[in-house]
């Protein structure tokens, strides 16, 4: 019986941020290595369902495709730190945000915009792998032999715009699978993590051959707080194709699924996508640390075959989700339930 692919790369976890400026108050940071252990152990738990694989080789050329070369040259800059040191932007100057200079650190606040996410000597690498997983997933998908694959990606990318980086995404891996297959068909992105996938949103902005779908924690409220509300539709010829639902905190997931079944899956079903994509987070859990939802770890398997159930063929590609010891179980169980009808 067809295992899920499942892609991931050791180097992802040579990056370790370790604490975050959150409003000036210094937190441990959520985005650890723990959580691609606790998805990887869960994922070889189930080696009957599952197979991890190692992505062969950084995607360098579709990187450059999705971002700006400021964001690579600062990168790579990066790459030279000192080990052990950490660089966190904390001048953002919006009058010479123009002028930045890539290859120098200090500038790193023009091409960033939050404060938790920092640079060190590896950074570069584990994004990339990071992304790699992604378009490998992608790759894979494509070849056409199998209806559902997985990409551990980790430091996660749905924040991650062209020329900025932020909210602990550095390239955006996603957006980077759903450029890849948009040469090959319609493409559509739902992004089911609690926060506003904006980088996402950002890219394809104006255009109509990938339909973009976020449900999230009210901006209002919750990171990234300027973007994802209801009225930003698209624009030019991408206008309709870019849907946000918004939902408060304590939301849980009945109110949540009522709105993905109503009217998020619908749209996605008149769009008539040749490939999904799921910008999978799991900060909608009840006990994480940053989220606002009340999602238990086996609402995730019904949500999985509500997707599924579409039978498209299916990149699930991870973004966030930060109670450690669960994110497994949770990866594992939004994928069974989606195997259930794009399994072998
Ligand atoms: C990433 B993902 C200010 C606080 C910012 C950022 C949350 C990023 C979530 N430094 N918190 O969507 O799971
Ligand atoms: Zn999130």
């Amino acid at each position: 019986m067809a295992r899920t692919p499942c892609y991931f790369h050791p180097e992802q976890l040579a990056f370790k941020p370790l604490y975050e400026w959150a409003f000036g108050e210094k937190i441990d940071h959520p985005e650890t290595t723990a959580r691609a252990e606790s998805i990887l152990r869960a994922l070889r738990g189930h080696g009957q369902a599952f197979e991890v694989i190692e992505p062969r080789q950084q995607p360098l050329a579709a990187i450059r495709d999705a971002h700006s070369n400021n964001l690579l040259t600062l990168y790579h800059t990066a790459s030279r730190m000192p080990p052990g040191e950490t660089l966190y932007p904390s001048v953002f100057p919006r009058e010479f945000i123009r002028r930045g200079d890539p290859t120098n650190l200090r500038h790193a606040g023009c091409f960033c915009f939050d404060s938790g996410t920092p640079l060190n000597a590896m950074t570069m690498e584990a994004a990339a792998w990071s992304a790699a997983c992604a378009h490998e997933g992608a790759r894979r998908l494509k070849r056409g032999s199998d209806r559902l694959v997985y990409a551990l990606s980790r430091p996660p990318g749905h924040h991650a715009t062209r020329e900025f980086f932020g909210g602990y995404s550095y390239f955006n891996n996603t957006v980077i699978a759903a450029r890849y297959l948009r040469r090959h068909g319609r493409v559509a992105v739902l992004d089911i993590d609690f926060h506003h996938g904006n980088g996402t949103q950002t890219s394809f902005w104006r255009d109509d051959r990938v339909l973009t779908l976020s449900l999230h924690g009210d901006p209002k409220e919750y990171f990234p707080f300027y973007v994802g509300f209801p009225h930003e539709t698209g624009q030019g010829r991408g206008e309709g194709y870019n849907l946000n639902f918004c939902f408060p905190g304590g939301t849980d997931f009945d109110a949540w699924m009522a709105v993905l079944l109503e009217e998020a899956l619908p749209a996605v079903e008149r769009f008539g996508p040749d490939w999904l994509v799921v910008a999978a987070g799991f900060d909608t859990y009840h006990l994480d640390p940053i989220g606002a939802f009340t999602f238990r770890t086996g609402d995730y398997a019904v949500l999985g075959e509500r997707i599924g159930r579409l039978g498209l063929p299916t990149l699930v590609v991870q973004e966030g989700g930060y109670h450690s010891a669960d994110l497994g179980a949770n990866a594992v169980s939004l994928l069974s339930g989606m195997r259930e009808h794009l399994g072998p």
